[in-house]
Parts: structure tokens; sequence; C-alpha cells
């Protein structure tokens, strides 16, 4: 007998809802949710790929170790016991330094680990705890922290009520937004079109958005120039106008005198983009009421992705779009993490402390994964010996991924939560595997924070867990009652309820106590789990609201548009600028509908058809460097190298060549029998992790020089 679900899709940001059908134990349909009050029945091809993931017989559901370098089936207890026991002796020996973290993208989509998960992280008292926060929206976070005071500060384009939406470095037609929950991004961008307005994309590839859209070519690693130059035009022409919040802003004069030095023809030769277009770009947004400035992953990843995600604020405040409808906003979602992060002490930092050998800044308590690799292999006090991973791939995710794959063969213990024998997961020497996303409840905790829309969503469990598998909240608590003992911060912050409370509860209670301290929760007939269950679809809560002065986070709420921390960077932006040559040929990512970073290319419908890890080289720089389409090329870097087809293509500007990430399933030892017949090799081979951007350290994924030959010339 057939049964209907109310499910949501926790691939990726745009959290759609989906409607389930199964069978049994077997999922026979998924389909968008009609009912959804966000996605409307929108959903894309990867949702029912959800249907594979939950059949994969490559899935892990019994914890395995490594013996005699084979993964074998193991109880829980016994996987436990061992993990706890191997922590503990490396730690005691070594210091809590000693043991390493890093967590990965799929955190943010779980509640488990979003609860149990990273508060044990934090508690294990190590500096070293590495995330995919550092190859992705660390430098947006920094600029929530620096200029509204709390790193969890996330602006937000109303894309719904906007009439002017400029887009760096974001392709969300594919990504499907990100800092941006807004599912069918398709429909909500002809919607600002059809209503008379403009989407502008900023972008050294002409995406599948800038298609739909007007688009500048920009050159890798430029877009901090571009926005001094818009900064220019602003103060220059009188247009620097920022409105209602005008009174609480500092920093205005130093701004006004730092743009100066950055006319759009002084920069225009670096960036790409004309000088013209840069006037016109800065009139438009200053002359159009309802206009938002949004930058994401391309301008974040990038040798001044700090410099670049600061100015995109500035110029939504300059231009008065800062915290108003169909400009730069933020949301009032039910479960407010803001405060409560601010009580917790959690609010944010930055420069702390630094990491053991190349002295990086610490940000919000944890340290730039390009730096794991020589934290491991460089020995001393302080050296990572031991190693937990959690839903992430950080071999294939991460630059200079080969350095990383070997120095993880030298840790003394490694454990991963992870559902796959993968390219990072198989050095480990246990293995934990959690339930799937349809084998779990499910509450959008994180993205209601960065949402286009307030709403809140509770979706129960597609399947109930077996008997033989554990959720990632179970393991995550498990192991911080065997690594810490009762008495962890984990645990104390439940009050004195002790760990078999705190396991009653489970996530659902957690949810619950958040719902009811919420800004939604306190009104009359507010918000409970009780109301969200009785809901399935999920409850719409309004468009965003203006929320500051309240909001801020600051001493005096005020909104510090010049952090000395972004003052000090620009030196560095302007030899960059001055030393710039022509003809550098450099690498840009690529993100594909029907791949979610390293890890869903074992869906047998997501990896069919033509092979997809492809690198795109301008026509121009294709008969320079002698390469037809479709042959094979060799991209290498000064630490690696890949051989991968080429396809000829003007979407890419000239000196500028493209590789999707995520790929590079042919490694010994992994167990995705569909992805290592689709392997194709991994961008991060290629890329190094000594080039970061050095305010933040963030990785430099984005803009970093290449060479590129045809594989027949090698040969000859
Ligand atoms: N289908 C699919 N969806 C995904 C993912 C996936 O792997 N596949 N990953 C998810 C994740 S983890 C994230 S963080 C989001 C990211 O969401 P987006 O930020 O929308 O992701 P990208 O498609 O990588 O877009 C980055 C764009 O920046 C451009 N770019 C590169 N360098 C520069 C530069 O220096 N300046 C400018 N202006 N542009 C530059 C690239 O050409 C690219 O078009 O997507 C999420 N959604
Ligand atoms: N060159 C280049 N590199 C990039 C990027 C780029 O654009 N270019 N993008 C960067 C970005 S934005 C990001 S976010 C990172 C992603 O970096 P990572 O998060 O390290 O990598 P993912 O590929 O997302 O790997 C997710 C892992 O989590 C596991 N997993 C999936 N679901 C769950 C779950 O529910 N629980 C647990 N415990 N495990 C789960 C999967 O099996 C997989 O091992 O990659 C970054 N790397
Ligand atoms: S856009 Fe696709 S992957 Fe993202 S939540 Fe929706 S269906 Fe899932
Ligand atoms: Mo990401």
């Amino acid at each position: 007998m057939t049964e209907t679900h109310y499910a949501s899709c926790t691939l990726c940001e745009a959290t759609c809802g989906i409607t389930v059908t199964t069978d049994g134990d077997r999922v026979v349909d998924i389909r968008g949710d009609e009912n959804d009050p966000m996605s409307r029945g929108y959903i894309c091809p990867k949702a029912t790929a959800l249907a594979d993931l939950h059949h994969d017989p490559d899935r892990l559901t019994r914890p395995v170790v490594k013996r005699d370098g084979r993964f074998v089936k193991v109880g829980w207890d016994e996987a436990f016991d061992l993990v706890g026991r191997r922590l503990r002796a490396i730690r005691g020996e070594h210091g809590k330094d000693a043991l390493g973290v890093y967590y990965g993208n799929p955190t943010a989509h779980n509640l488990g680990l979003l609860v149990f998960g990273v508060p044990l992280f934090r508690s294990l008292g190590t500096k070293n705890v590495y995330a995919a926060t550092s190859v992705d929206q660390l430098p947006h976070m920094l600029a929530g922290l620096l200029m509204f005071g709390h790193q969890a500060l996330l602006g937000v384009p109303d894309i719904d009520r906007t009439d002017l939406f400029v887009c760096l470095g974001a392709n969300p037609l594919v990504s499907n937004g990100s800092i941006m929950t807004a599912p069918n991004l398709r429909k909500r961008l002809r919607a600002v079109r059809e209503r008379g307005g403009r989407v502008v994309v900023v972008d050294p590839r002409r995406t599948e958005t800038a298609n739909t859209a007007e688009h500048l070519f920009i050159r890798p690693g430029t877009d901090a120039l571009m926005l001094l130059s818009v900064v220019h035009v602003l103060f220059a022409e009188g247009l620097a106008r920022p409105g209602r919040l005008a009174d609480r802003m500092t920093g205005l004069t130093e701004l006004r005198a730092v743009a100066e030095g950055f006319p759009p023809e002084k920069t225009a030769p670096v960036t790409g983009v004309a000088a013209d277009d840069v006037r016109a770009l800065a009139r438009a947004l200053a002359t159009t009421e309802r206009a938002a400035v949004y930058g994401r992953v391309g301008i974040c990843t990038q040798e001044f992705g700090g410099l670049a995600t600061w100015l995109v604020v500035v110029v939504n405040a300059l231009t008065g779009h800062l915290d108003e409808p169909g400009g730069y906003m933020f949301t009032t979602p039910a479960i407010d993490l803001a405060p409560l992060a601010r009580l917790a002490g959690h609010a944010g930092s930055f420069g702390t402390f630094r990491s053991r050998v190349r002295g990086l800044p610490e940000f919000g308590g944890e340290l730039p994964v390009v730096t794991l690799a020589e934290e491991i292999t460089t020995p001393g006090p302080g050296q990572v010996r031991a190693l937990i991973t959690a839903a992430g791939n950080p071999v294939l995710s991460t630059p200079n991924g080969r350095r990383l794959d070997e120095a993880l063969d030298q840790l003394e213990f490694m454990v991963s939560i992870d559902p796959y024998v993968n390219e990072t997961t198989r050095h480990a020497d246990v293995i934990l595997p959690p339930t799937g996303p349809l084998e779990r409840s499910h509450y959008e905790l994180l993205l209601a924070l960065v949402s286009v829309r307030n709403w809140a969503k509770y979706r129960p469990p597609v399947f109930p867990r077996g008997e033989q598998q554990r959720h990632d909240w179970e393991i995550c608590l498990e192991l911080a009652v065997r690594l810490l003992g009762p008495d962890v911060p984990l645990l104390r912050a439940a009050g004195r309820l002790g760990v078999a409370t705190l396991s009653k509860l489970g996530p659902e209670g957690i949810v619950e106590l958040g719902l009811r301290a919420g800004p939604h929760g306190l009104l009359r007939g507010g918000l409970s789990l009780r109301k969200l269950r009785k809901h399935p679809h999920g409850v719409d809560l309004g468009p965003l609201q203006r929320r500051f002065p309240e909001r801020l986070f600051t001493k005096g709420k005020k909104i510090h548009l010049a952090p000395k921390e972004y003052l000090g960077d620009l030196p560095r932006l302007r030899r960059r600028m001055e030393q710039w040559q022509p003809g550098e040929l450099v690498l840009i990512g690529r993100r594909q509908l029907r791949s979610n970073n390293s890890w869903m290319h074992n869906s047998p419908r997501l990896v069919k058809g033509k092979p997809r890890c492809i690198l795109l080289v301008h026509p121009d720089d294709a008969q320079r460097l002698g390469l037809a389409d479709g042959e094979q090329a060799v991209l290498s870097s000064a630490v690696g190298e890949v051989q991968v087809p080429v396809e000829v293509s003007d979407e890419v500007m000239p000196g500028v060549v493209s590789l999707p990430h995520g790929w590079g399933h042919d490694r010994p030892g992994v167990r995705l029998s569909v992805a290592s017949r689709h392997a194709g090799a991994s961008i991060n081979d290629v890329t190094d992790n000594k080039c970061i951007d050095e305010l933040t350290g963030t990785a430099a994924l984005s803009g970093q020089r290449v060479t590129v030959r045809a594989l027949a010339a090698t040969r000859s």
C-alpha cells in the first residue's frame, strides 16, 4: 500500500518542499510539494535523486572499522568503544589540540549536526577545528561581525520586491541560491524583469543566470577594485545617500577618502569592466528605489574575498538599500540563533588566536582549512594527530587536496561521521554512518536566517530509522559522553538535565524550546512544534521586515562602514592593481545542476549522459595553446596537474578557464561504484592551498594562475 509524506529536500539552500510516495520501505515517487509556501511545487533534478541516495547499496548503515586495510562491519558499541579509547588516549598523551575536527557543508542542512554536532566539536577544547566555512562564506560572516556586531547577521537580497538585482560571483539558476533561500529563482528573476526591473550579472563566465540577464565580464579576483570604483562614483557624483540609517553609520569619511584612489578609469584595465559600465551601474543603484547588490561564493573564495564582500554591503548602505524593502535585508527567524549565540558567547570572533604553522587567523573559533594538511604533518606541540570528520569531503573540496590526502595517512587515528567510503573517509579507522535525509526529521534552523521570506517548517521523517541505525545527533551525543564525560558545556547548556534527558529531548525538544523563545513564539497563538506539525507544508510568516537598528549587535547600535581590518587590507589590493600583468591564464570553478559539491555522483540519474568534468577554454586561448574542442589537455599549477577534456567556448572571458569542482572519484579504496565509473578529475588537485585571501584565511579557489597544454603536445 502506498503512503504520501511531506518532507524537505535538504540537499541545498532552497530547501524545497517535496511529496514522497512510499510503498513499504521503498520510495516510489518524489515530486515538488505544491502547498509549500516557499517552493510551491518547484524542485530541481536533485530532489528525485534522494531516492537513489536512500536505496544506494554503497551507503553504509552500520559502523565499519578498518582491519588490515579493509573495512569490516561492527556493532555500534564496539565502534564507539574504539573511538572513545583511541581519542582519549591521544588527547591524554598530547593534549587537546592533538584532536582535529573538520565538518562540512551538509551540517548546515542537518538539524542533528547543528544542535548536537557543532557544540560537541566546540566542547573538545581544541584550537584545531576546521570547517567548509573557510572555503565558502567566511567573508560574509566577517562582514556581519565587523559591520553589524554578529557573525550571523547576513544580508539577504529582497528578490521578490527588488527592481534592480546586481549579482556578483553567483549563479543562482544552477546553485539554486545561497545565503538567499529562494526556491525557483528562474521564476523569481523573471518576475523582476516582468515588473520592469533589471538583473545584472557580473561574472567571468556568461553563466546560465547571465544568459537570462544583462552581463558584465569581470576578471577573477578583481571585484573589490570594481566595487571601490562604484563607491568612488557614488561620492564623486554626490550619489551617496545612505537614507534612514545614515545617523547610525560610522566610517563615511574614511570611505570617501579611500575610494578617491580608485576611479573607474584606473581599475578598468585590471577588472575588464569598462569605466562607463561601472559609472552606469553606480548611477542605476543610486537612483533605483528598490535595488540590491548580492555577492556570493565567487566573491568570497578569491584573493580579495574579505574586501569584496565588505564592499557589497558598503554599496548597499551608501545607496540607501540596507535594511529597506527590495534591498539588502535581514530575517526574523522563528528560532533566532543570533541572540542565543550571543548569550553563549558566540557572536563571533576574529584573530583571537592564530594557526600554529602558518599563523592564519581564527574566525568564529575555527581555523582556515587551507592550513589543515600542514598542521597534521608538521611535528611539535599542538600537532594534529587524530581527526574527526563529519559531513565533509575535504580531499576533494579543499585546495591542494592531494597534499591533504597524503597527510591523512599520517594520522594516528581518524573517525568519520559519514554515510560513504569516499575520497576522505577511506582514510578513517572507523566510519560511523548516520541515517539519511528521508530517515530523520527536519527543521530549517540555519536557512531561516538567510531566507527571502520569513517562514518555519518542520518535517517528520519519511521512514523510521532502522533498529541498527543511528542519527547524526545520536552519534554526536554518544561521542560527547565518551570523550568528555557528562560535565561538558553541551550537556550543561541544557541545564542539569543530564544525558538521558537530553537524549529524550532530541533535536525536536530543542526546536520546541527555541520556537517558544523566538520572536514568533511568545505571541498569542504563536509558534510551537505542535502547531508546525499541524502545518506539514510549512508556515509562511510574511515578507522580510526592517530590522535595524534593533537587530544590530554593535555597541551603540552603530553600522560600521569602514572597519580598520578592511582599511588595513587596502594596500595589498592597491599593490595587486599596480602589479597586474595582462596575459595571465587563471582558473575558476563551475557548479552544475546535477551535482552537489562532491557527494551526489553515486546517483545513476544524476551522472548519466555525457561526461561533465570538462575544461572551458576561450577560443583565443585555445588557438594560442593549440587546443581543439574535445581534446584532452593537461591543466597544471605549482602544486599539481590533472588531465581533462576541453570545450572551446566564448562563455568564459579570454584568459580564464573553468572546471567544475567535486569530481575525481578514481582514488583507490573509495566505495562509490557509480561515481568511480564517472570519475572526472579534481580541480582541487590543481588549486594551491597557499593561495588565500590573506585578510581572512579563506581559500582563493578562484583566480589562481594555471597553465594548460594539449596532452598530445606533452607526448610528442
Ligand atoms: N547544483 C548545485 N547547487 C549547489 C551546489 C552544487 O555543488 N551544485 N553547491 C551549493 C553550495 S555548497 C554553495 S556555497 C552554493 C554556491 O552558490 P553560488 O555562489 O551561486 O555558486 P556558483 O555557481 O559557484 O557561482 C559562483 C560564480 O562566481 C563566478 N566567479 C568565479 N570567480 C569570480 C570572481 O572573481 N568574481 C566574480 N564576480 N565572479 C566569479 C563563477 O563563474 C560562478 O558563476 O551553491 C549550492 N548549490
Ligand atoms: N575548487 C572549488 N572547491 C570548492 C568549491 C568551489 O566552488 N570550487 N566550493 C566550496 C564550497 S562552497 C563548499 S560548501 C565545500 C564543500 O565541502 P565539503 O562539505 O567538505 O564537501 P561535500 O562534497 O559537500 O561533502 C559532504 C560530505 O558529507 C557527507 N554527508 C552527506 N550528508 C550527510 C549527513 O546528513 N550527515 C553526515 N554525517 N554526512 C553527510 C557526504 O557523504 C560527503 O562525504 O567545497 C568547497 N570547495
Ligand atoms: S533546488 Fe533542488 S537540490 Fe535544492 S532543495 Fe530544491 S530540489 Fe533540493
Ligand atoms: Mo558551499
